[in-house]
C-alpha cells in the first residue's frame, strides 16, 4: 500500500528502475554474471576451510579444434578463455578473497590466429564481474602460499591433467580430490535462466526430429538424416551437438551407443534415433524410433506401445522424494509383468524386462549425462526417462526418451510437443512418402 502521492512516485521510479536493471543486467552465455557470482559464493561456502577449488579451462586455441569450455569452469566463470585457471577459497581464508581468477596476456600471434580471447584488464573485470583477476604467470607463487593454509585440492578434470605437477611441487603435503561431488549439487537444481536456454535446446531438438522424420525413407543413408537434423539444429541457434547422434536403423538399433550412422535404411526396418541439440552450453537429448515404410508392423507397433506404457508409468510415478535408481525399478518389474514375449540369443522365451538394458534415466543439463548428485529427485531438478527393448533376434530396437522437469508435484514433460503415440509417429514419416 501506497500511503503518499510522494512516495506512490517513488515507488512507480523504484519499480522503472529495477525493470530497468533487470532488462539491462549484464549476462554471459545468457546467465547474468550476478548468477554465475552466487554459484562461486555457494562453492565458496561449501569447502570446508582447509580446503581450495582449483579449476583449469581447456587448453586448446578456439580455431584448432571447435572450442567448447569445461562445463564446470563455464559455470563458474561464463567465460571460453584458455590456459587460465580459477581458485575458489573458503568463505574465511587469510590468503584473499573467495575468488581468484588467473588469465593469461595474450600474445600479437594469438589475438592473429585466434581473436581477442579475455586477458586479465577491467574490460574482463567488468564482463565477468570478477574484481581478483590477476596475470597467469602469479599463479605458481600464489599456490605456494595458498597451499600452506589449504592443503586439500579439489581440481576439475583440466587441472587434474595440468596442475597435479604444479601444485605438488608446489606443496608436497597436498592431498588432492575432485571437485565433482560439489558442483554436481549445485549444477543439478535448474535456475529460471537455467532452464529457458534448456528450454531452447528442447526447441531446436525437436525441430531436429520433426526434418529427420521428413526425410525418412527406405534408402536413405542413415547420415543423410544426421545432416537433416544438423541443419535444423543450427537454424535454431544450436552451436552443436550434445553428443555425438545416434542413428541406428534395423540391426544397428540395438548397439546402444552406435553412432558411425554410415548403414542405408532397409524397408519396414525401424530407425532409432537419439539426438539432442546443445544451445548456450545447455544440452537436451531426445529418442524416438521411426518405421522406415511409415508404418509399424504388427509386432513393431505392439513392443512399440510396451515400451511407450513404460514411460508414461515412469512419467505418474515421478515425484519429489524418488530416487531415478527407484524408479528405474519400478519399471524393471513393468516390464517384467507385461504380458508380451520375446527369445532371446538362445532362443528361449523371456519376460521382457530381459530386453531393457541400460539405466532408465540420468540428470540432464550442461553435459548429457549430468553430474548426478544421487540425490532423490526435488523441484527444478531436469532429467531424462528413456525405457527402451532390445531383441537382436528379430532386428529391433526401440527406445522413447522425453526431457522432464521436477515439479512440486510430479514432472513436466519438457519435450512433449514431439509426437510420440505411434500413429502420430507413423504420419510424422509418412508426410514425405505421401509428397513424393
Ligand atoms: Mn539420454
Amino acid at each position: 500500500m501506497l500511503r503518499t502521492s510522494f512516495g506512490w512516485i517513488m515507488g512507480l521510479t523504484l519499480l522503472w528502475g529495477s525493470l530497468y536493471a533487470v532488462a539491462d543486467a549484464p549476462t554471459l552465455w545468457g546467465i547474468p554474471i550476478s548468477e554465475y557470482a552466487q554459484r562461486r559464493a555457494q562453492l565458496s561456502q561449501m569447502l570446508e576451510s582447509d580446503q581450495v577449488a582449483i579449476l583449469a579451462s581447456e587448453n586448446s586455441p578456439p580455431t584448432r579444434l571447435k572450442f567448447r569450455q569445461e562445463s564446470n569452469f563455464m559455470y563458474l566463470t561464463g567465460l571460453e578463455a584458455v590456459n587460465s585457471v580459477l581458485v575458489i577459497l573458503p568463505a574465511v581464508s587469510p590468503v584473499g578473497e573467495e575468488t581468484v581468477l588467473f588469465l593469461p596476456r595474450q600474445s600479437r600471434v594469438s589475438r592473429l590466429f585466434e581473436g581477442p580471447l579475455p586477458e586479465p584488464n577491467e574490460q574482463t573485470r567488468r564482463e565477468t564481474g570478477i574484481q581478483d583477476i590477476r596475470d597467469r604467470g602469479e599463479l605458481r607463487a600464489f599456490l605456494a602460499e595458498a597451499l600452506k593454509a589449504h592443503p586439500r585440492v579439489l581440481l576439475n578434470r583440466p587441472a587434474r591433467a595440468a596442475l597435479a605437477d604444479t601444485i605438488r611441487e608446489a606443496n608436497p603435503e597436498t592431498q588432492l580430490g575432485g571437485i565433482e561431488r560439489l558442483t554436481a549439487q549445485l549444477r543439478v537444481v535448474k535456475s529460471p535462466a537455467e532452464l529457458a536456454l534448456m528450454r531452447k535446446a528442447i526447441q531446436a531438438s525437436i525441430a531436429g526430429h520433426r526434418a529427420l522424420a521428413q526425410r525418412l525413407a527406405p534408402g536413405v543413408y542413415e547420415y543423410e538424416l544426421e545432416g537433416a537434423a544438423q541443419d535444423a539444429f543450427r537454424r535454431h541457434g544450436s552451436e552443436r551437438e550434445g553428443y555425438p547422434m545416434i542413428i541406428g536403423s534395423g540391426p544397428n538399433a540395438c548397439i546402444l551407443h552406435y553412432n558411425a550412422n554410415k548403414r542405408r535404411v532397409g524397408a519396414n526396418e525401424l530407425v532409432l534415433v537419439d539426438i539432442g541439440a546443445e544451445y548456450s552450453y545447455y544440452t537436451a537429448d531426445i529418442t524416438r524410433t521411426y518405421p522406415a515404410s511409415g508404418k509399424f508392423t504388427p509386432r513393431q507397433r505392439a513392443l512399440y506401445v510396451a515400451v511407450l506404457d513404460a514411460l508414461k508409468y515412469a512419467e505418474k510415478e515421478a515425484k519429489p522424494g524418488i530416487t531415478l535408481g527407484q524408479l528405474h525399478q519400478k519399471v524393471v518389474e513393468f516390464f517384467r509383468n507385461h504380458k508380451l514375449r520375446a527369445k532371446d540369443e538362445n532362443g528361449n522365451e523371456q519376460t521382457l524386462d530381459r530386453f531393457f538394458l541400460h539405466g532408465l534415466s540420468h540428470m540432464l543439463g550442461m553435459d548429457v549425462h549430468d553430474l548426478d548428485p544421487n540425490l532423490p529427485l526435488k523441484p527444478g531438478m531436469v532429467f531424462t526417462i528413456e525405457p527402451g527393448l532390445y531383441i537382436p533376434s528379430e532386428g529391433i530396437g526401440i527406445r522413447i526418451e522425453d526431457d522432464y522437469l521436477v515439479t512440486e508435484t510430479g514432472v513436466e514433460n519438457l519435450s512433449r510437443a514431439l509426437p510420440r503415440e505411434p500413429n502420430e509417429v507413423e504420419r510424422m514419416v509418412r508426410g514425405r512418402l505421401t509428397r513424393r
